[in-house]
């Protein structure tokens, strides 16, 4: 294994890190690489409130240790709904700057407890007043996301097709080349349908379209696209992610009820109707961070090796445009797993 930069800042200790850096970025990496493995004992399992418990824990404990005032903007649920990790819930030692964080610390409960792939324990962050996170509520919103050489070209408001026309010209690549992933929903019916007309291939996924939104945003990922509705707290960080991918991500929210419409107007002002881009929903400097804990699209899931756990994860931020792929041997992980 090569040696990286990441790997080097880990191995020191976590408050010279945060002393150097103003904002938590390096330290990101251990909030959702303690959530890998802790919820990966559950791969398999069939147990997907132990697995997402096991994450919560992780990243709970993890961002608790990080020397910041840190509150959860998008999480697990409202207070009297989650244990943990609820909107509002502070974290960190409060001594440091004020971030904001969404987290999902295991996207893809389903999938981590059948063992299927693309479950990942993911965050975005922004330091209060440098970036911005769009406080969504917890209803679904029709997406689309594209990587930076289609940046500009694709539109939510025109039939899929015309976005797979531009898509492939952009691209540079056949029409029967383009690769979009899709949540195998019914309410997706026509839009496979539409695609499948156009000669495009679907990469139909069970769940984890966050998964498929960072792959699709990754040129070499052999995913092109991502299309459909899904969850709107997922949309938010995928968003965070297509910023520092230099990608793009429009989104308009689909109200279940008109409560959650009422409720989203509450929460935020402005047309919540209309088509939200990238900058709508992220915007400034954002960190994002996401560790594998099934093997996927993007993110190779966490492995064990004798007296080792491997874990992937790719560290971006949208100051820089740094995308960092991070793969960390964890060597003494057995003792994280008595974190409670
Ligand atoms: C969506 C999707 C997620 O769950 O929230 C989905 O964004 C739930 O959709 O990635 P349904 O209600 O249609 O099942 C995930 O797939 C996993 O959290």
């Amino acid at each position: 294994m090569g040696s990286f930069k990441g790997e080097a800042v880990i191995e020191m200790d976590h408050r010279a890190v945060t002393a150097k850096f103003k904002s938590p970025h390096l330290d990101f990496l251990r909030v959702t690489e303690r959530a890998a493995l802790l919820s990966a004992r559950w791969v398999g399992k069939g147990l997907k409130h132990e697995a997402d418990d096991a994450a919560c824990k992780g990243m709970r404990s993890a961002l608790n240790e990080l020397d910041i005032n840190g509150t959860i903007v998008i999480g697990e649920g409202e207070m009297d709904e989650a244990p943990m990790l609820y909107i509002g819930e502070k974290v960190g030692s409060g001594d440091g700057p004020e971030v904001e964080i969404a987290v999902d610390p295991l996207e893809g409960t389903n999938l981590c407890a059948n063992g299927m792939p693309n479950a990942i324990a993911v965050l975005a962050g922004c330091v209060k007043g440098e970036g911005k996170l769009l406080h969504a509520p917890d209803c679904y919103m029709d997406k689309i996301v594209v990587g930076p050489e289609c940046k500009g070209a694709i539109d939510l408001s025109v039939p899929a097709r015309v976005n797979i026309t531009m898509m492939h010209k952009c691209l540079g690549k056949k029409v029967d080349e383009l690769t979009i992933g899709i949540l195998d929903r019914p309410r997706h019916e026509d839009l496979i349908r539409e695609i499948r007309e156009t000669g495009a291939r679907v990469h139909l996924i069970s769940d984890g379209d966050l998964s498929v939104a960072l792959a699709a945003l990754d040129p070499d990922s052999g995913v092109d696209g991502l299309m459909g509705i899904g969850g709107a707290p997922e949309g938010v960080i995928s968003a965070a992610a297509a910023l520092c991918y230099g990608g793009e991500m429009q989104a308009k929210f689909v109200w279940s009820f008109p409560e959650e419409r009422e409720r989203a107007q509450g929460m935020f002002g402005g047309d919540v109707d209309r088509i939200l881009h990238t900058t709508d929903l992220a915007s400034g400097h954002v960190q994002f961070c996401a560790t594998g804990i099934t093997g996927g699209d993007m993110l190779k899931g966490v492995r064990y090796r004798r007296d080792f756990a491997l874990t992937e994860s790719i560290l971006m931020r949208s100051k820089t445009g740094t995308i960092r792929r991070i793969q960390t041997m964890h060597r003494n992980f057995k003792r994280q797993e008595d974190l409670d």
